[in-house]
C-alpha cells in the first residue's frame, strides 16, 4: 500500500451531516441501505467528485435525491465509489450494498461471533459495511434501523437512544430504531444483533440524568458480568469528580463477544468488548483479570469525552485520544487501588512493551508522520508512551494547571475532530507557558537516555547533580533535538528523611521537579550538611532510561528508605538487573559469580517491613524478566544464558530468604471468602510470590507446598498461580496438574486460554512440540484471536528461550503461524509478527535465523497490507 503522510492532510471535500442506515441482518447476505445527507465542504476543493471508501462490498443500487443514478454517473471499484460531477449543493445519496457477515474472518466491519452479529469499525471497518468517507473528521448524526429474525436476534442494539421497535408485520422479523444525537465519525458506529442475556442497572449523573445501563453477554453468563457493571458505575462517577465529564445519553450498553481483535471498543453509547475483559467470577478470573476489567471498562467509558465528544482529525492523531485515555484510566485505577502499586505495574508494562518497540525497527513517534497500515499503530508507543507524555504535562504544570488545561480542552474542542497541536495549545494557554519544545515528545521516537551523577561538597555544604541527555537515532530520524524532561528528585539524608531541595539561587525545585531541557545541565542544592543519596526520576516522572553513579550500597539504602515508593521498588530492581547482566556474562563465559548479597539484603528488609503494602512487597520480589535483561544487555543477546542466570538467582533468593518467605506465606493465608478488592488481591499476591520463590529451586518442600496450594485453592488466582509454579518449577508434578486443570475448566474458553498460555511459556526444548500439538487440540482455533494470542502470541512474546531457539525452529513456527493467519485475520497476524521486533539484538546465530524467517514471510506473495508493513519495517 501507498504510504499516507501527515503532511498530506487535506480537509474532506464533502461533509456528511446525517446518516440513516437500514440494516437487514442475514447470516450471509445482510442488506445495508445507507441514506447520506451530504454537502460540499466550504474548506474542501471546489467542484470535486464525491469519493467514498469501500472494502469487500457488493453494490446493489445508488440513488441521488431519490433518482436512480445512471451507470455513467459513478464508478464503483473494490475500494471506492465515486460519484462523478455531482451537483455542488446539499444532496441525499442512497446506497444499497450487500455484505456477508459469516464470511468476515477479519473481524472488521459486520461479522458474527458465536452467532451474534456485531461490528468493529475502528480504524477503517465502516467501509466494510457501506460506502462512506471513512475518515475521523467527517462527523454525522446517525439513525440506525436494524431488522432481523426475532428468533435469531431478539436483541437489537445500536448507538444512541432507542426510539422505536416492533415486529415487521406478517413476517418472523422484528426491528429497532436507534438515534444518536451526537455527531460522530463512522469509526464509532456500532450495531449488535443476537441472543444475549442482559445485566441491568442504572446511574444518575451529577445533574440528575437517569441512564439505563446494560451489560450483554452470551446466554448463561450474566452471573459473571457483575464486576464489569460495578466498574462501569465507578468509572462514571469518577469521571464526573476528576474531570467534570458527565454522561450524555439515556442509555449506555456494553456487549461482550468472544471473537474480537482488540480488547474493547468505545463506540458511542454501545461499547463492544472482548469477553475476556467483561466476564469474571472468583472461580474463573484472577486478580489480574479483575484489575484489567476495571481498567478497560473505565478506559472505554472515558473515551466518551476523550475520543468521542472530542475526536481525532486524522489517524496520525490517534494518541490524542488513546494516550490521554490510558492516562485517565491509569489515574482511575490508581484512585481505586494502591497508587504506588498501580504506578509500578504501569511502568513495568511500559518498559516491557514500549521500550523494546522504541529501541527496534518498529520505533515510531507517539504521533507518527507516516503509515502504510493504520491498524499497525495501535501500539505501546501510541498508548503507553502517549499516556506518559500526558503524565509529564501534569508533572510540569501541577495538579491545578493540568486540570485548567483539560477544562479548556473540553470547552474549546467539544464536538471537534482535533489535533495534538490543539491539545497542547490548551495547556499552554491555560497556564501561560510555551510547550514548543515539549511537543518533541510527540515527534521524536526512541527512549531518551539520561546520565546523572552527584557530587557532595562537604566544605560548601552543597550537592551538585550533573545531568546529560541523549537520544539515539531511530528509523527515519537520524538527528535528534534535546527533549524537555521533568526529573522528579529527592535528596535522602542519612536518617532516611528527605532534605529540603533549595537550589543555589535560593529557589525551591518546584514540587521536587528539575526541568531538563539541554543536552547537559547541572543543579546545585545548598544547605546540604550531610552526604545525601539522590533519588532520581521519582515516580518515574519521565519515560527515560536513567543511569546514575549510585553505588550498590546506596541503592540498598534507597530500597530501604526512599520516601518515594516507586523508587524504593526501582532501587531493588536496579540491583537485580545489574546482577542478572553480570550473571548472564558469567553463564556464557563460565566465570565465577559472587552471591547476590545486596539484593538479598534489600529484599530481606522489604519483606520484613510490616508498614509496607503486601502488593508492593510482591512487586519488589518479582525480579526483572528475561526480556528486561535482554534489553539491558542490548546486543549479542543469548536468551539461554539469561534464562539460566535468572533461574539461578530466583533459586538463590528462595533459599536465602526462605524463613521470611515462609512467614509471609503463612501470614497472608486467606481469611474468609474470596474478594477481588485491592487489599485482598495484594495479600494473595505476596503469598503467591513467596510460594513461587520458595519453589523456584524445585525443592521437594517447595513443590509440595505448591501442590497443596493448587489442590486447596478456592479461587482462580491461587489455583492458577500454583499451576504456574508447578509448570515452571516442577516437571514431575506439572502434567498431572495441567490435566486436572483442563478437565475442570474445559468448557470455559477464557480459562482454557490461561492453560494454553501457561504451556506456551515453559522454558524447555519440548515446548515447541507441545505448542505445535496444541494448535490441533479441540480447544484451539485459528479463528479466535484470544486463542491465538494465548497460545502462539504468548510463545512468541514471553518465551524467550524457545521462540529464539538456537536451531531457528521457534522463529520458523511463528513465521508459519503468521502466514497461516494472514489470509484469515491480517490484524492478528501482523500483531503476532511484531514479536520479532527485537531480533537485531540477538547473538549472530539466532539473528540470522530470525532474519531468514522474516524474509520467508516477506517473500510470500499476496501478503496483507498489515503483515507486509510490519515485515518490511522489521527488515529495513
Ligand atoms: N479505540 C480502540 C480501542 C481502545 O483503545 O479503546
Ligand atoms: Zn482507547
Amino acid at each position: 500500500p501507498q504510504p499516507v503522510r501527515l503532511s498530506d492532510y487535506r480537509p474532506p471535500d464533502w461533509l456528511v451531516d446525517t446518516v440513516d442506515l437500514d440494516v437487514r441482518l442475514h447470516p450471509t447476505a445482510t442488506r445495508v441501505i445507507a441514506r447520506l445527507g451530504l454537502r460540499p465542504n466550504p474548506e474542501g476543493r471546489e467542484g470535486s467528485a464525491i469519493t467514498l471508501d469501500g472494502d469487500e462490498l457488493a453494490l446493489k443500487a445508488v440513488t441521488l435525491d431519490g433518482e436512480p443514478l445512471a451507470g455513467s454517473a459513478y464508478v464503483a471499484t473494490s475500494s471506492a465509489l465515486t460519484i462523478l460531477a455531482p451537483p455542488q449543493r446539499a444532496l441525499v445519496l442512497e446506497i444499497e450494498t450487500l455484505v456477508d457477515p459469516s464470511a468476515n474472518t477479519k473481524l472488521m466491519g459486520l461479522y458474527r461471533s458465536s452467532g451474534t452479529y456485531c461490528t468493529q469499525c475502528e480504524a477503517e471497518g465502516f467501509r466494510r459495511i457501506t460506502y462512506f468517507p471513512d475518515r475521523p473528521d467527517v462527523l454525522a448524526v446517525y439513525t440506525t434501523r436494524i431488522e432481523a429474525e426475532r428468533e435469531e436476534a431478539p436483541v437489537l442494539l445500536a448507538n444512541g437512544n432507542l426510539v422505536e421497535s416492533g415486529d415487521v408485520e406478517g413476517t418472523s422479523r422484528h426491528y429497532a430504531v436507534w438515534h444518536d444525537p451526537w455527531p460522530k465519525p463512522c469509526y464509532l458506529f456500532a450495531l449488535v444483533g443476537g441472543r444475549l442475556d442482559r445485566v441491568s442497572d442504572e446511574f444518575v449523573t451529577a445533574t440528575g440524568r437517569k441512564v439505563d445501563l446494560g451489560v450483554y453477554v452470551e446466554p448463561g453468563k450474566a452471573g459473571r458480568a457483575g464486576y464489569a457493571m460495578d466498574a462501569l458505575k465507578r468509572s462514571m462517577r469518577w469521571d464526573e469528580e476528576a474531570f467534570g465529564c458527565e454522561y450524555d445519553l439515556d442509555v449506555f450498553n456494553i456487549v461482550a463477544v468472544a471473537d474480537f481483535n482488540m480488547g474493547a471498543m468505545e463506540n458511542k453509547g454501545l461499547n463492544v468488548f472482548n469477553d475476556k475483559y467483561v466476564l469474571a467470577s472468583p472461580e474463573t478470573a484472577t486478580d489480574a483479570d479483575y484489575a484489567n476489567i476495571e481498567g478497560i471498562i473505565a478506559h472505554e467509558y472515558f473515551h466518551n469525552w476523550t475520543g468521542n465528544r472530542i475526536t481525532c482529525r486524522d489517524w496520525f492523531q490517534l494518541c490524542l485520544k488513546e494516550g490521554l485515555t490510558v492516562f485517565r484510566d491509569q489515574e482511575f485505577s490508581a484512585d481505586q487501588r494502591s497508587r504506588p502499586v498501580k504506578r509500578i505495574a504501569d511502568v513495568r508494562l511500559l518498559k516491557s512493551h514500549q521500550f523494546p518497540e522504541d529501541a527496534g525497527p518498529l520505533a515510531h513517534p507517539v504521533r507518527p508522520q507516516v503509515y502504510r497500515e493504520i491498524n499497525n499503530f495501535y501500539t505501546a508507543t501510541v498508548y503507553e508512551k502517549g499516556a506518559e507524555v500526558v503524565r509529564m504535562l501534569k508533572t510540569l504544570l501541577g495538579e491545578e494547571g493540568f486540570r485548567a488545561g483539560m477544562d479548556l480542552y473540553f470547552d474549546r474542542h467539544d464536538g471537534d475532530a482535533a489535533t495534538v497541536e490543539d491539545f497542547l495549545a490548551c495547556f499552554a494557554d491555560a497556564n501561560g507557558v510555551d510547550l514548543t519544545q515539549f511537543a518533541l515528545w510527540y515527534a521524536q521516537s526512541g527512549t531518551p537516555k539520561l546520565a546523572v551523577s552527584g557530587q557532595w561538597d562537604e566544605a560548601a555544604r552543597s550537592f551538585r547533580l550533573d545531568v546529560s541527555q541523549t537520544l539515539a537515532p531511530t528509523p527515519g530520524q537520524s538527528d535528534k533535538q534535546p527533549m524537555v524532561i521533568p526529573l522528579a528528585v529527592g535528596l535522602v539524608g542519612p536518617d532516611g528523611e528527605d532534605l529540603p531541595l533549595v537550589l543555589d539561587d535560593g529557589t525551591n525545585a518546584e514540587r521536587g521537579v528539575l526541568l531538563i531541557t539541554q543536552p547537559k545541565q547541572s543543579f546545585v542544592f545548598r544547605d546540604v550538611a550531610e552526604r545525601p543519596v539522590p533519588s532520581l526520576n521519582r515516580g518515574f516522572s519521565a519515560p527515560v532510561k536513567l543511569t546514575s553513579d549510585l553505588s550498590t550500597a546506596e541503592l540498598v539504602f534507597l530500597a530501604r528508605h526512599d520516601a518515594d515508593p516507586f523508587n524504593r521498588f526501582d532501587a531493588g530492581q536496579t540491583i537485580a538487573l545489574a546482577y542478572l547482566v553480570e550473571a548472564t556474562t558469567a553463564a556464557r563465559t563460565g566465570r565465577a559469580l559472587s552471591p547476590p548479597e545486596a539484593l538479598v539484603e534489600a529484599l530481606g528488609s522489604t519483606l520484613e517491613d510490616s508498614a509496607l503494602d503486601p502488593a508492593f512487597i510482591a512487586q519488589a520480589l518479582s525480579v526483572p524478566s528475561e526480556g528486561d535483561v535482554a534489553r539491558e544487555i542490548g546486543t549479542d543477546v543469548d536468551p539461554d544464558a539469561i534464562h539460566d542466570a535468572r533461574k539461578a538467582l530466583r533459586q538463590t533468593l528462595g533459599e536465602a530468604l526462605a524463613p521470611a518467605l515462609k512467614a509471609a506465606y503463612a501470614r497472608h493465608a486467606p481469611s474468609g471468602a474470596y474478594s477481588p478488592d485491592a487489599d485482598s488481591a495484594g495479600r494473595r499476591a505476596l503469598r503467591n510470590a513467596s510460594l513461587d520463590l520458595l519453589a523456584a529451586g524445585g525443592s521437594p518442600e517447595g513443590i509440595a507446598r505448591a501442590v497443596g496450594h493448587f489442590e486447596r485453592a478456592d479461587n482462580m488466582t491461587d489455583r492458577f498461580f500454583a499451576l504456574s509454579v508447578l509448570a515452571h518449577s516442577a516437571p514431575d508434578a506439572r502434567e498431572a496438574a495441567l490435566a486436572a486443570f483442563y478437565e475442570r475448566f474445559r468448557d470455559d474458553p477464557l480459562v482454557v486460554d490461561k492453560w494454553l498460555a501457561l504451556q506456551a511459556q515453559i522454558a524447555e526444548p519440548g515446548t515447541l512440540a507441545r505448542v505445535g500439538g496444541l494448535t490441533t487440540h479441540a480447544a484451539f482455533s485459528w479463528s479466535n484471536p484470544n486463542r491465538v494470542r494465548a497460545l502462539v502470541g504468548t510463545f512468541a512474546s514471553i518465551n524467550q528461550t524457545q521462540f529464539h531457539r538456537a536451531d531457528g525452529a521457534g522463529h520458523d513456527f511463528v513465521a508459519d503461524a503468521v502466514l497461516e493467519l494472514d489470509a484469515r485475520n491480517p490484524q492478528v497476524a501482523a500483531r503476532l509478527l511484531a514479536a520479532f521486533k527485537s531480533w537485531r539484538v540477538l547473538e549472530p546465530g539466532r539473528r540470522a535465523s530470525a532474519e531468514r524467517a522474516l524474509r520467508r514471510v516477506a517473500d510470500r506473495p499476496g501478503l496483507s497490507p498489515d503483515v507486509s508493513d510490519i515485515v518490511s519495517r522489521s527488515l529495513e
